[in-house]
């Protein structure tokens, strides 16, 4: 099977064209100066006149059936009001899936897990630390999907009080005190900003240019949230696997920080914490693993 696949993040979009679950090609663009135009135009050149068996398309934001809806509207507008699925039908006469990126992300983690000798979890979150805070959930062996594509936006629950991220800073959701406010990328760029007293992304944190003082502070910070969501999540859910990703979630320091503020009670055994196994490619490889299993379900209902 030839599957394009594409993950629209709000810093970068990656397109991965995969032949029988191998790579043939892969290029990756960033989103800021992004036109669903030149996107398309793009993922036209890069496929050339390879024979495409559908199109998987993993993208932060709400994601419905046919559309693409940004609650974080600063990083995906150009993508809002689009109807993607009718479009790319079209340029690549090829069925097309559209999915959360987070989800998708959750869906390949699960995959890679249920072969293997080390137990399958049913439960698994993917939890990602990128620009946004994104969270996939696979409940039962089966991705959680709802129809307007809110469901597992658990970046957007409130997080705990702490000196180091600000109560009142307003998330792109609209509310304030959202662990995405205050933990991720876009939010660790603007805490290291305002300590250093120049622009500077959540990158700095982590390849030594600044004060070793001062990224150690809001790293453990912005792990206290995601330790905080974790056990949220595992109260809820009854979770077996987590999984870390995005540019920050996949910095081993990151987990071991994560992993040593969890809470952990008496009577309860907590979940096994790892970073993803795909790496930057979870949520391209889940999209493909989605659209390969929507092809075989319709290939067998006709
Ligand atoms: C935001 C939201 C989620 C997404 C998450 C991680 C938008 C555009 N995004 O919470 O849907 O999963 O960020 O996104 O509304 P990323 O861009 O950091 O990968
Ligand atoms: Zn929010």
């Amino acid at each position: 099977m030839n599957i394009l696949a594409v993950d629209v993040g709000g810093t970068k979009v990656l397109g991965v064209y995969f032949a029988n679950g191998v790579i043939q090609a892969r290029e990756q663009w960033a989103s800021q100066s992004m036109t669903w135009e030149i996107l398309k135009d793009w993922l036209r050149t890069m496929v050339g006149d390879l024979p495409v068996d559908a199109v998987a398309v993993a993208s932060a934001g709400r994601v419905s059936h046919d559309r693409i809806d940004p609650l974080n509207r600063s990083v995906l507008s150009w993508i809002q009001s689009i109807d993607v699925r009718a479009d790319l039908a079209r340029q690549f006469k090829a069925p097309v899936t559209l999915v959360n990126d987070a989800t998708a992300a959750a869906y390949a983690e699960y995959c890679v897990r249920t072969s293997g000798d080390q137990p399958e979890p049913e439960n698994l979150a993917f939890v990602t630390v990128s620009t946004g805070i994104g969270c996939g959930l696979v409940i039962n062996g089966r991705p959680l999907i709802s129809g307007t594509g809110l469901a597992s936006h658990a970046g957007h629950i409130r997080g705990i009080e702490s000196p180091e991220t600000d109560e009142l800073t307003i998330c792109s959701c609209g509310m304030p005190g959202c662990i995405e406010s205050r933990a991720s990328g876009a939010a660790l760029g603007r805490q290291l900003s305002q300590r250093v007293g120049q622009q500077v992304t959540a990158k700095s944190l982590f390849d030594g240019s600044v004060p070793e003082a001062v990224s150690e502070q809001l790293i453990s910070a912005s792990a206290r949230q995601i330790a905080h969501l974790i056990d949220t999540l595992h109260m809820t859910l009854d979770l077996d696997q987590v999984v870390l990703g995005g540019s920050i979630g996949l910095q081993p320091t990151y987990l071991s920080q994560v992993k040593a503020l969890l809470i952990s009670r008496e009577l309860i055994d907590g979940p096994r914490i790892e970073v993803a196994e795909c790496g930057h490619l979870s949520g391209v490889q889940g999209a493909a693993f989605i659209a390969e299993r929507q092809l075989l379900m319709d290939l067998a209902n006709d």
